[in-house]
């Protein structure tokens, strides 16, 4: 319970529109999840793992037509439709809230409604912000728990500082005609309906901390991003912070949680994010980040002890696994982990591998960051760790070389406008298609594409001491279908010239799409990729860069008038240098 009065108003409103049972405040505390956690078990929505091999472990089926994010039924409710931009959906704002109404009303009858206030950010941050999610979910409030600091140390601070983003929440029936996940961004709020599944419940996550987080820092001079970060410390124990933006399972958590190869001794990772990150300009005009969560929800088939050790050693006690396989001794499983067969599938299902995978796709695993060996020391940080150099990337079979610099700041903002990546599962629709996903935001920029470019390339004028830009590609295949680049652990080699470039200690190819490295300055010690397999993952190839670039124009064209002439001219200038090349 509060005494802050609009706190208090909003909670008994939402009370008397769902005809909620009960309401229960969360206070957040160790005791208070188990209970939760056994609530839910006795609910049939939480069924216990392993003791032995997996202590405090929970197992969650969702609905089968309830597993990822659903970017169609996902609206950005902003009074002007412009202002939403071609890259979401819209919705005029009294018809929204028309729609939820009807939905919300009567939802709860016969269930408990949960108010879970919560803080983005570190509990003493200036940079942090808060919110209260209400939710008839029990299992989104044992997955709160984890991924936000929540409870009463998160209420002290909305009474303190007298604001906070409502998030209103109910699972309905799940059934997907009746699924929205609507963001009124002019009025701080978002609401939740039919669906129980991460992005679309845990509202502290993509609603809040990236949509409406997004439209909050483009009118205060800050930067809301899907970026991961980490710490580059050398041998002599100076730290690199880098953040990167790549799409949804693209290999943000792998990045942030890398163990550099045998060859890199005394080089360390520190992970201090994996998903959100949110940068301020800081009085030495560097940026300065912090992550928002406190938690990882990760992608599970792929995770594996050669792949990323970090992550598999974190998930042995004390974790959340959504829609995994189990074995014959009720240990989780998924794809790309070891060769056990597993013995039931993600519907609970006897294993048979004609039913596809045994695991989903988007099959998560929910931890606390504390968990992670290579948790950075300065993830609590007030006031965010400086960031040295910004990295986009994605999904790219042909084309994009494993690593490139921007030659400016404003090159660096088309190089993230101009991102492109293969869907994946962690959205409902078609897996595998390519689209352009600038800066990894489209399913999460809060406003106007155009005006967010416009955004990135003001920070040009707050400071001369920006991060450098860069851009990398882990995914290119050869003929085969393989994997040319062996990523993962090896990807610290590109890490490694990225830093070196920061510090001006090597030099660099001059191509029209940017700096690229010289062969002899990528560290090869120790893997064996051939030579003519590292001449193609560094290749710019004229003719497709010409037709990529015309892409880019007209992709950027599509946002019409508001698209910002610099960044045009950005694109102008690589279309010339690729024809004079
Ligand atoms: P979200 O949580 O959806 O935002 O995803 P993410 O960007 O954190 O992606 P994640 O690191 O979980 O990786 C997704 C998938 O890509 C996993 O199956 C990984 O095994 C795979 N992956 C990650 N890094 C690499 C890499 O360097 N090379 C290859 N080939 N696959 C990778
Ligand atoms: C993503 O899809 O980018 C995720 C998972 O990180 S979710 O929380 O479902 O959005
Ligand atoms: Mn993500």
């Amino acid at each position: 319970m509060t005494n802050y009065k609009a706190l208090k108003r909003w909670v008994d409103e939402v009370a008397e529109l769902t005809q909620a049972d009960e309401i229960y405040w969360c206070n957040g505390s160790d005791e208070e999840y188990d209970a939760m956690a056994r609530k839910l078990e006795s609910e049939g929505g939480f069924s216990r793992l392993n003791p032995e091999t997996h202590p405090n472990c929970w197992l969650h089926l969702s609905d089968p037509t309830d597993v990822a994010r659903v970017e169609h039924l996902t609206f950005v409710c902003t009074s002007e439709e412009e202002d939403a931009g071609p890259n979401n959906n819209w919705m005029a704002p009294d018809e929204a809230r028309a729609k939820m109404e009807g939905l919300f009303r009567g939802c709860m009858k016969g269930r408990t409604m949960y108010v879970i206030p919560y803080c983005m950010g570190p509990i003493k941050s200036p940079l942090s912000r808060c919110g209260v999610e209400i939710t008839d979910s029990t299992y989104v409030v044992c997955n709160m728990k984890l991924m936000t600091r929540m409870g009463d140390r998160a209420l002290q601070r909305i009474e303190r500082d007298r604001a906070f983003i409502k998030g209103q929440h109910s699972i309905g029936e799940l059934d997907p005609e009746n699924r929205f996940i609507m963001h009124f961004p002019e009025d701080l709020e978002i609401q939740s309906f039919g669906s129980g599944y991460g992005g679309n419940a845990l509202l502290g996550k993509k609603c809040h901390a990236l949509r409406i987080a997004s439209y909050q820092a483009r009118s205060e001079g800050w930067m809301a991003e899907h970026m991961l970060i980490l710490g580059l410390e050398s041998p002599e124990g100076k730290t690199h912070y880098v953040a990167a933006a790549f799409p949804s399972a693209c290999g943000k958590t792998n990045l942030a949680m890398l163990i550099p190869p045998k060859t890199y001794k005394g080089w360390k990772v520190w992970t201090i994010g994996d998903d959100i990150c949110w940068m301020h300009v800081g009085e030495d005009g560097r940026l300065w980040a912090i992550n928002p969560e406190s938690g990882f929800f990760g992608v599970a088939p792929g995770t594996a002890e050669d792949t990323n050790p970090n992550a598999l050693a974190m998930l042995d006690h004390d974790a959340i696994f959504t829609n995994v396989a189990v074995t014959e001794d009720n240990q989780p499983w998924w794809e790309g982990m070891d060769d056990r067969v597993p013995a039931k599938d993600w519907r609970g299902n006897p294993y048979d591998p004609a039913n596809g995978p045994a695991a989903h796709p988007n099959s998560r695993f929910t931890v606390h960051m504390s968990q992670c060996a290579s948790y950075s020391n300065q993830a609590e940080a007030p006031t965010g760790v400086p960031i040295s150099a910004i990295v986009f990337g994605g999904r790219r079979e042909r084309l994009v070389p494993l690593v490139m610099q921007a030659e400016s700041w404003n090159h660096g903002v088309l190089l993230g406008a101009s991102m492109a990546s293969e869907t994946t599962a962690a959205n409902i629709d078609a897996v595998g298609v390519v689209r352009r996903d600038p800066m990894a935001m489209k399913p999460f920029c809060g406003y106007n594409y155009a005006d967010y470019w416009a955004h990135w390339l003001s920070f040009r004028e707050f400071s001369d001491r920006l991060p450098k830009i860069f851009h990398v590609n882990w995914f290119r295949k050869d003929a085969d279908g393989k994997f040319m680049w062996p990523g993962f652990g090896e990807n610290m080699r590109v890490l490694d010239w990225i830093i070196k470039r920061c510090e001006h200690n090597v030099g660099f190819l001059e191509t029209p799409i940017g700096k690229l490295p010289l062969p002899r300055d990528l560290n090869l010690d120790g893997i064996d990729v051939p030579a003519a397999t590292m001449e193609a993952l560094l290749e710019v190839d004229i003719a497709a860069w010409q037709a990529e670039i015309a892409d880019i124009g007209e992709y950027l064209d599509s946002y019409g008038e508001r698209t910002p002439a610099a960044i045009k001219a950005e694109q102008a200038r690589v279309a010339e240098a690729l024809d004079n090349a």
